[in-house]
Parts: C-alpha cells; sequence; structure tokens
C-alpha cells in the first residue's frame, strides 16, 4: 500500500532529514502518480499553501527553541470528553474559577462513509474522532486548549491541525505534522472569544483535499462571564444543535455513477479534478445527506432555548430556520452585541457562527442552507422536531384548503 507522503517533496527541516522511509514513499508515491497529478503544486499560486521556505522553518525553530517557558504549574487541569456531531460536550456556561488547561484527545481517523445512500456515493471521509465535522470543542476565554493528536497507524496520509481561533504557527498546523503511527500535543490559549472552525491543513493541494473530504469542525469559546445581549444581559441556551455543512466533490465514472474507492486517498487524482470545477456535489449536514433528518431530527421543546452552532470550513452559508428565527446571532465574534430576530445568517467560508433561538411552536422545523439548491438538492438540510403545544395567538390556519367556490 502506498503511504502518502508530506506534500512538497524535498526534505524542509531536521525532522524530515530524518525521515528516510518518509521521503523513500515519497519518491514512490510521485513516481507512481500520473505526471498531471504530480505537477498540480506548482500550479498553485498561493505560496504560502506551498511546503514552506527551509530558511523560514528554520527560523521558526529557532525563534520557538529559544522562548521561555510558560510557567503553567498554577492552572487547574479539565478533561473535556469529546463528543459526537450534531451533540456537544459537557461544559460551563459561565466559567468557575481561573482559566484551565482543558485537555482534549483527538484520532486523525479515515473511514468510508456513505454520503447519499439513494444514489450510492460515499467517500473515504478524512476526519477527527470519526466524524464529518469533528467534535466540537467548548472552552472559556483564556483557557488553554492541550490537545493530544494521535494519528493511527493505519492511516494512509499524515495530517496535522490548524484552529482558527488560536495564535502563531499557522494556527498550530505547522507544529501537529504526524504521520501514520504519531502522536503530538500542541497547547494554545484561547485569548478571542466566539466560534472559530478548525481544520486540517498538510499543505498545497492536500489542504481542500482534506477539508472536502470531511476534516474539520468547531470549537465555542465563551466569554468567562457567559453570553449576553446587546444590553449586557446574561442568555442562557437549554441545549446545542451542532451542525457542520460539508461540501464534497465527489468523482464520477463516464456513466455519472459516483466512483467507489478501496482505500483513502486512492480518489485524490479524480477529487482534485473534481475540486477544481468549485462545483460540489454534495453539501451536506454531519456528513451525509439526511444524517439529521427522520430518525435522527434533533427533538425539543416549546420554551426549549437551542443554541445552533454551525461550521463551514470552506463554502460560505446562509442558515435558516423554516418557521422560526435567530434570535440572537453572533456572526462574528462574541465580543460585539448579538444581531437580533434575524432571518437568515451568514457563515463565512472558513468560520463558524452560533444563533440562538427559543421555540415558541411545535411542529418540524426544517433548519437549512437558504441557497435552497443547496439545501434541496445537494443535501443541507436537518430537521427539528418540537413538542409542545400550539399557539394560535402566533398563528392559526383559518380556513383549510378546500375547492374554490364558483
Ligand atoms: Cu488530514
Amino acid at each position: 500500500m502506498t503511504k502518502f507522503p508530506k506534500p512538497g517533496l524535498a526534505p524542509t527541516n531536521r525532522r524530515d532529514i530524518l525521515r528516510g522511509t518518509a521521503l523513500a514513499g515519497a519518491a514512490a508515491f510521485a513516481a507512481a502518480i500520473p505526471a498531471t497529478v504530480a505537477a498540480t503544486p506548482r500550479r498553485l499560486p498561493a505560496p504560502i499553501l506551498r511546503a514552506p521556505n527551509p530558511h523560514v522553518v528554520q527560523v521558526q525553530a529557532e525563534a520557538i527553541a529559544a522562548a521561555t517557558p510558560a510557567d503553567l504549574s498554577g492552572l487547574a487541569r479539565l478533561r473535556q470528553v469529546l463528543v459526537a456531531p450534531p451533540f456537544a460536550p459537557v461544559h460551563e456556561q459561565v466559567a468557575t474559577g481561573a482559566p484551565k488547561i482543558v485537555e482534549i484527545e483527538m484520532i486523525t481517523e479515515e473511514r468510508l462513509m456513505v454520503v447519499d445512500e439513494d444514489t450510492g456515493a460515499s467517500v473515504w471521509a478524512l476526519t477527527y474522532n470519526g466524524s464529518v465535522p469533528g467534535p466540537l470543542i467548548i472552552v472559556h476565554q483564556g483557557d488553554y486548549v492541550e490537545l493530544t493528536l494521535r494519528n493511527p497507524v493505519e492511516s494512509m496520509m499524515e495530517h496535522n491541525i490548524d484552529f482558527h481561533a488560536s495564535t502563531g504557527a499557522l494556527g498550530g498546523g505547522a507544529l501537529t505534522h504526524i504521520y501514520p503511527g504519531e502522536e503530538t500535543v500542541l497547547r494554545w490559549k484561547a485569548t478571542k472569544a466566539g466560534c472559530f472552525t478548525y481544520h486540517c491543513a498538510p499543505g498545497g493541494a492536500m489542504i481542500p483535499y482534506h477539508v472536502c473530504h470531511g476534516m474539520n469542525g468547531a470549537i465555542m469559546v465563551l466569554p468567562r462571564d457567559g453570553l449576553k445581549d446587546g444590553a449586557g444581559n446574561p442568555l442562557r441556551y437549554d441545549s446545542i444543535a451542532y451542525i457542520g455543512e460539508q461540501d464534497y466533490y465527489l468523482p464520477r465514472d463516464e456513466n455519472g455513477d459516483y466512483i467507489q474507492y478501496a482505500i483513502a486517498g486512492e480518489d485524490y487524482a479524480d477529487s482534485l479534478d473534481a475540486m477544481r470545477t468549485l462545483i460540489p456535489t454534495h453539501s451536506v449536514f454531519n456528513g451525509a445527506v439526511g444524517a439529521i433528518t427522520g430518525a435522527a431530527a434533533m427533538r425539543f421543546n416549546v420554551g426549549e432555548t437551542v443554541l445552533m452552532v454551525h461550521n463551514s470550513c470552506n463554502m460560505d452559508s446562509r442558515p435558516h430556520l423554516i418557521g422560526g428565527h435567530g434570535d440572537y446571532v453572533w456572526e462574528t465574534s462574541f465580543d460585539v452585541a448579538p444581531l437580533t430576530s434575524m432571518e437568515t445568517w451568514f457563515v463565512r467560508g472558513g468560520s463558524a457562527v452560533a444563533a440562538m433561538y427559543t421555540f415558541e411552536q411545535p411542529g418540524v422545523y426544517a433548519y437549512v442552507n437558504h441557497n435552497l439548491i443547496i439545501a434541496a438538492l445537494l443535501g443541507a438540510t436537518a430537521h427539528f422536531i418540537v413538542d409542545g403545544p400550539w399557539d394560535n395567538t402566533l398563528m392559526e390556519q383559518v380556513v383549510a384548503p378546500r375547492a374554490i367556490a364558483t
């Protein structure tokens, strides 16, 4: 089996120089793939997405080696057990005590996932902890996130993680490259309050390849004293709905059928061709068409306040709750007053947004990307089922549908 190498085939730092086997694998991979694919990274226009300049890598390594050790001995530690979407980990809305070191663990799992049962579309998803999106992390401003990241020996590819909420070293991406069978620990301070995306960023074309195979998720950094409205009054939620919108570019054969691949990474060349169209074959919530509909719909009650955290790592999105609203929407950060009474809000590709709503009527609500082509044809639809008494003062069917009298 071919192990995927780190993009950029030349050794760029001491760690790579020591990796004779990895480089041999890189050479084998380069020889095994078509010339058109091998040439792909050279066509990428953005220098930051290429393999780092060795000099820059060296300067950064020297700066890190010369840095004063951080004394965090006085900080308490808290282990956060991450859970699969659409759910959120156990957490406090208002922080108790001083900033902590929040320990989390993530495994880079490559797994075959069905994207659409009706068409047989599937993908060798690249995931954090086996889910698309990766798990929601919740800390408070001033806390430290201490991530142990493991890449199982069975993996085909190198992975890392770039936290948009963090500061320095490509969001941690430069310090977390791990090959199959490796682990690393990264600690960073959550200085900015808001919802932020995180994603894998191995370098070059592998960045969109990994992101568009599901390797992204969100972290919510709450203010220590919790969420507030524009007047400074506290806002609290009863539950969280964590939605990750994922655009897939799944290759098809000459008959238009989705191609099935035997191992992760086998679709690399075909995927790059499909991604270059910028036209996704699917854009789904939580990994697959219908992942949060039908029996898997989320359930709430009238009077319940839900915080909808929507992550969209690659494409812009416009979430809309059909039949409801965004009572409070933090489209940018928690530093600013939330927007209020919104019909549709905006998620910039490469970010996550929180919207709060208190249900006032029972029934089935569709939570969609209000690019309705994406919602109805590409999959970006979730269902919330709300139980409780109907309020005729808010809405009443005065006349049921009937034939028009002639
Ligand atoms: Cu990855």
